[in-house]
């Protein structure tokens, strides 16, 4: 099948690369975005997000006249909906007592309806966007069918998850591997026409449903497995044990590789994801919502070590009552700008509601507007009054940072790293006191 013009449905981290990359194989895209913001800027040759790469490739793309914008779709071969899959802030589920989060659809509901008066035959409807097994034929397939064609005999229909690792985006997007699911194979077969135009990974093809699936399992495996690397951080705690150095250790078996502890798990797939399973079956699911439960109990963990690196082992009621804290990063992970569903985010909120002053330095979004957290102007702005330090985020810059420099730049003398971004030895020698998330008090 041939692909003169795509239309793509949501200017995201996903979208908007995606587009990228088929302009510059020469392709005519429309990038369509709700947001008459965000189509605004793109026009103007400026980013909304930021993504090593994506600056020069959506600029030569723009350049070479292959790329234009618009908030509503037109005719085209082949439209691609990437748009966000977010859950309910106002609405849970709840199965035997327990509550678990519900995806809000309706911006996929909204994307297909919108490519309904410019479906034509022998079109392909991809869906792109993470979402719970059955949404393509159960969702937009009847939505498409309002145009009076029917899925899979005169149009294509599939779903092809993006697996892309966000700051690696543009690389992934081409060489990693890609599972195409057609509602019939036919429409697998014209989705994997449309991304061999630029994917140097395998093209593998199944059905819609199982592409579905797998991708919620790729992301369900990598939270559970981090929940148990966050659980094992405070079973160390407990027991005197260095974490850091007890999962090197167990990861020198051949068949073992546990993944790192830190603040919690972020971002909008791997805290997301796992939701659209339970949601969809929970009395099937109790592993996956308990390890979600793990995970977004970590920052609550993380802000009581604060407390004992503060006032000690018993520490008072109010033990943060007042005390002035610099908080590095806000980012859901290093060297991002991406601040979606964010543990960092988690642990500074909690840390202002137990009453601490906290100051937050986000490098790579500075001027970030958050409800109930206080913006500094610059790292020299957190650190000044602080009297303790927390390292949220493993950013590079904050790696690079010299104990002895940011003594003579700050009051504290206390930093306590949720990370492993920062070697004791060296802290302690230019006069902190370092608590490390996962490294026992009796270490
Ligand atoms: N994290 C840990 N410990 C680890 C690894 C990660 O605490 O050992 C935390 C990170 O700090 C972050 C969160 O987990 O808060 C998720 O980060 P990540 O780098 O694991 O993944 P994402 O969310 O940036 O991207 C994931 C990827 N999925 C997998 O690796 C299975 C990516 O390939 C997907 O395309 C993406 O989700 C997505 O869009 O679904």
């Amino acid at each position: 099948m041939n692909f003169d013009k795509i239309c793509i449905l949501g200017l995201g981290y996903i979208g908007l690369p995606t587009a990228s990359t088929f302009a510059s194989k020469g392709v005519k895209v429309l990038g369509v975005d709700v947001d008459a913001q965000v189509v605004e800027t793109l026009r103007s040759g400026k980013l909304h997000i930021h993504e090593p790469g994506l600056r020069e490739m959506y600029k030569s793309a723009l350049e070479s006249g292959n790329f234009s914008l618009s908030t509503e779709p037109q005719a085209a071969d082949a439209f691609l909906i990437a748009v966000p899959t977010p859950f309910y802030d106002d609405r849970t589920g709840d199965y035997q007592g327990r509550s678990f989060k519900l995806a809000d659809m309706r911006a996929v509901s909204s994307a297909a309806e919108a490519i309904v008066p410019f479906l034509r035959k022998g079109n392909l409807v991809v869906l792109e966007s993470t979402s719970p097994p059955r949404t393509t034929v159960e969702l937009v397939a009847p939505i498409l069918a309002r145009s009076g064609l029917k899925p899979g005999r005169d149009f294509f229909l599939a779903y092809s998850p993006e697996r892309v690792l966000p700051g690696r985006i543009l690389r992934e997007l081409i060489e990693n591997a890609r599972v195409i699911g057609g509602i019939t194979p036919a429409s697998a077969q014209a989705g994997a026409d449309l991304y061999a135009m630029f994917v140097k990974g395998e093209i593998v093809q199944t059905d819609a449903t199982t592409a579905e699936m797998v991708k919620l399992m790729e992301n369900t495996y990598r939270d559970i497995n981090i929940a148990i690397a966050n659980e094992f951080s405070r079973l160390a705690d407990r027991f005197g044990v260095d974490i850091w150095e007890a999962v090197s250790l167990a990861n020198r078996h051949p068949r073992v590789k546990i993944l790192s502890p830190g603040p919690g798990v972020g971002g909008h797939c791997i805290s997301v994801d796992p939701w659209f399973f339970v949601e969809s079956a929970p009395e099937l699911s109790p592993l996956i919502s308990t390890a979600r439960r793990v995970n977004d109990a970590q920052p609550h963990y993380v802000v009581e070590l604060i407390k004992r690196a503060l006032c000690g082992s018993d520490f008072p009621q109010a033990a943060l009552k007042g005390k002035r804290i610099a908080a590095l990063g806000l980012a859901y992970k290093p060297d991002v700008d991406d601040l979606r569903e964010s543990p960092a985010i988690d642990v500074v909120r909690l840390l202002g509601q137990e009453g601490a002053q906290v100051k937050a330095w986000e490098p790579f979004k500075p001027d970030a507007r958050l409800q109930d957290i206080e913006m500094a102007a610059s790292l020299e702005d957190a650190l000044q009054a602080a009297e303790l330090v927390v390292l949220l985020v493993a950013h590079s810059e904050f790696l690079t940072i010299k104990p002895i420099e940011l003594a003579s730049r700050t009051g504290a003398r206390v930093v306590m790293d949720a990370v492993n971004g920062w070697k004791s030895a060296e802290w302690q020698d230019a006069g902190f006191r370092v608590v490390r998330l996962g490294v026992g008090t009796k270490h």
